[in-house]
């Protein structure tokens, strides 16, 4: 499906990209995309931490650094991003949620897209302020007592974004890609904010 009257290729193949702070509600925003479109969510974190519950390699390796707060190494992450994107349920397009997330993943990303002549068709930029993300996040802690989710842990990973992602914006910007979005306020609300924004492209 493709968004009506927005960004899409000729294919009606639709790829986008989901950006913004820890708690921003990236994870909550794209399942709800997911559905409105029909194309896959990919989120690395949901992959790193599944990898975690079922004690895998990868998840002994990425555990450290997500319980610290910190990113997983971009070689870990761009394998597994790699493989993912090489399954056939992405042919008709999918929205990545939380990757990239470095400058390095960006050059991954555009690498593995253009060997298929493929891009991207809009990035969404999700902007939440600081008090709002962390008391989400501790909300949720008390829900699901994620491991990553404490008060310290929670204030490492905003300051990580700062540093590492928030570049990004800037990158795809240049690209004409951006969208940026709200994302305070009722879920329902952020969500028909995100599709009248794709659609107004
Ligand atoms: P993620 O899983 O992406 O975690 P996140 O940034 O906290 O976002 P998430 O999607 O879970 O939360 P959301 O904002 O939707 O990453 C976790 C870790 O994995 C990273 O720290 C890193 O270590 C590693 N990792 C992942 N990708 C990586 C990469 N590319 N490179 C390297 N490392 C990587 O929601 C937060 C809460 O807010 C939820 O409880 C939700 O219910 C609530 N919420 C959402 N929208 C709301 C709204 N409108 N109003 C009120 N509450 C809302």
């Amino acid at each position: 499906m493709t968004v009506p009257g927005g960004a899409s290729d000729a294919s009606g193949a639709l790829r986008l990209l989901l950006i913004g702070p820890p708690g921003a509600g990236k994870g909550t925003q794209a399942a709800r995309l997911s559905e409105a479109y029909g194309i896959p969510a990919i989120s690395t974190g949901d992959i790193f931490r599944e990898n975690v519950k079922n004690g895998t390699e990868l998840g002994v390796q990425a555990k450290g650094y997500m319980d610290a707060g910190q990113y997983v190494p971009d070689s870990l992450t761009n394998d597994l991003v790699r493989d993912r994107l090489s399954q056939p349920d992405v042919a008709d397009g999918f929205l990545l949620d939380g990757y990239p997330r470095t400058l390095q993943q960006v050059e991954e990303l555009d690498g593995i897209l253009g060997v298929d002549g493929f891009s991207l068709d809009a990035v969404v930029v999700l902007t939440a302020d600081t008090d709002e993300v962390v008391t989400r996040l501790l909300k949720r802690s008390a829900e699901q007592g994620r491991s990553d989710d404490t008060e310290e842990v929670i204030r490492k990973r905003l300051d990580v974004y700062e540093e590492q992602t928030a570049p990004l914006v800037a990158v795809y910007d240049e690209r004409g890609l951006v969208v940026n979005v709200d994302g305070l306020g009722d879920i329902d609300v952020v969500t028909g904010r995100i599709i009248a924004a794709l659609a107004a492209r």
